[in-house]
């Protein structure tokens, strides 16, 4: 599996999987991307040329897909639309891009035979009560909330419908909450160092009892590359490093690590719909497949990702204003 299609690699996730693999193989990568609002050219600027090209394009356009189909060994899928709070203003994109958009990859893989590894989120499995000492399993009905979840869900079924009717050379994996550089200001962590960076004070939906189970964009590159390289074709793996936190402790500690008082944020407007808490029991990966996170320490890759976001201000800051407007319309 020398060359790798990688799809949605100008985003948060594939672009950190994308340095990964130039880092730790010696593999060739082709990044499919359609430069929503969520991609960035620049989050790929550092690397060499003879190792990874650039194709701008969206995984809806069969003909394009399918002749890159054709130059890959393997397609590690990415692309979609990813985040809830969009998802609540428009569903549309959400259905365009994480079902119709994985259906088309789909169908270029069973035409080709091409490897195929499905990148999928905890959130189809819904929330969990607080405490609850259960943790999601690759077993746990599906009972997604959002209408991103619920699009993402609908790409799960998909990728295990085309490995069972058309013998689809597949696996998926289903991550807990990501955290690291390259991640858009929209979401939970970059927005509240930006928001910082820049005088303004935090925001905490509700009353911040939410948890996460966190995992460094690292991490979970080092799990999919195992699980192409080793995971057993039809399965389903969860990624996860057990890094539960609720949103109210990470909101402090970012406010400490960046040495402000650890109140100084407001609560606004809850999510509609908001999952309450997501966990992630790893074992079947870790076991079968002898996969373990590096980055053990959240304060640690935290204070790293928080130094990443005040160096890099001109890769966040065209997005930054837009967004806070974004979030200002609607009470949060
Ligand atoms: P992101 O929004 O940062 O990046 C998505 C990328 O896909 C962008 O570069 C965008 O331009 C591209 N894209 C969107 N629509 C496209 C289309 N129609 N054609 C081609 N490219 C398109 O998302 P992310 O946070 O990096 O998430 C990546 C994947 O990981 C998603 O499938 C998401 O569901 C999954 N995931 C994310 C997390 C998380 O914590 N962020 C956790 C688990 C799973
Ligand atoms: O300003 C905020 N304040 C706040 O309290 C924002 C943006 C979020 N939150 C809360 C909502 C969630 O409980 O923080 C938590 C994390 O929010 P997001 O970063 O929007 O992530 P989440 O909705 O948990 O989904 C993420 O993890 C799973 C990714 O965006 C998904 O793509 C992935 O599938």
């Amino acid at each position: 599996m020398q060359r790798i299609l990688v799809t949605g690699g100008a985003g948060f996730i594939g672009s950190n999987f994308v340095h990964h693999l130039v880092e730790h193989t010696d593999r060739h990568v082709t990044v499919l991307d359609a430069l929503t609002y969520a991609g960035n050219r620049a989050s790929l600027a550092d690397l060499p040329a003879d190792r990874v090209r650039f194709v701008e394009g969206d995984i809806t356009d069969a003909a394009l897909v399918d002749t890159l189909f054709s130059e890959a060994d393997a397609v590690v899928h990415y692309a979609a639309e990813s985040h809830n709070d969009n998802s609540l203003d428009n569903p549309r994109p959400f259905l365009d891009t994480n079902i119709i958009g994985t259906y088309t990859l789909l169908e270029a893989a069973r035409r080709h035979g091409t490897r195929f590894h499905h990148i999928s989120t905890d959130e189809v499995y819904g929330d969990l009560e607080l405490d609850d000492p259960a943790r999601f399993t690759e077993s746990t009905p599906y009972n997604p909330s959002s209408p991103y979840s619920s699009t993402k869900a609908g790409s799960d079924l998909l990728v295990r419908a085309w490995v069972r009717s058309f013998g689809v050379q597949a696996t998926i994996s289903n991550c807990s909450n990501n955290y690291g550089p390259y991640q858009h200001v929209e979401k939970f962590i970059p927005r509240q160092i930006t928001n910082v960076v820049r005088d303004i004070r935090p925001k905490l939906y509700g009353k911040g009892e939410n948890v996460r189970d966190w995992i460094h964009a690292d991490d979970h590159s080092s799990a999919v590359l195992t699980i192409l390289d080793k995971g057993e074709i039809g399965e389903t793996y969860l990624i996860g490093a057990d890094g539960e936190k609720n949103n109210k402790d990470v909101v402090e500690l970012i406010l400490e690590l960046m040495g402000q008082p650890r109140d100084a944020y407001d609560h606004v407007t809850d999510r509609a719909g908001h999952d309450l808490r997501y966990a992630i029991d790893s074992t079947k990966l870790r076991t079968e497949l002898g996969w373990t996170p590096s980055y053990g320490d959240f304060e640690a890759g935290l204070a790293a990702t928080i130094q990443w976001y005040r160096d890099h201000e001109s890769w966040w800051a065209p997005a930054k204003d837009g967004v806070e407007a974004f979030y200002a319309s609607k009470g949060q």
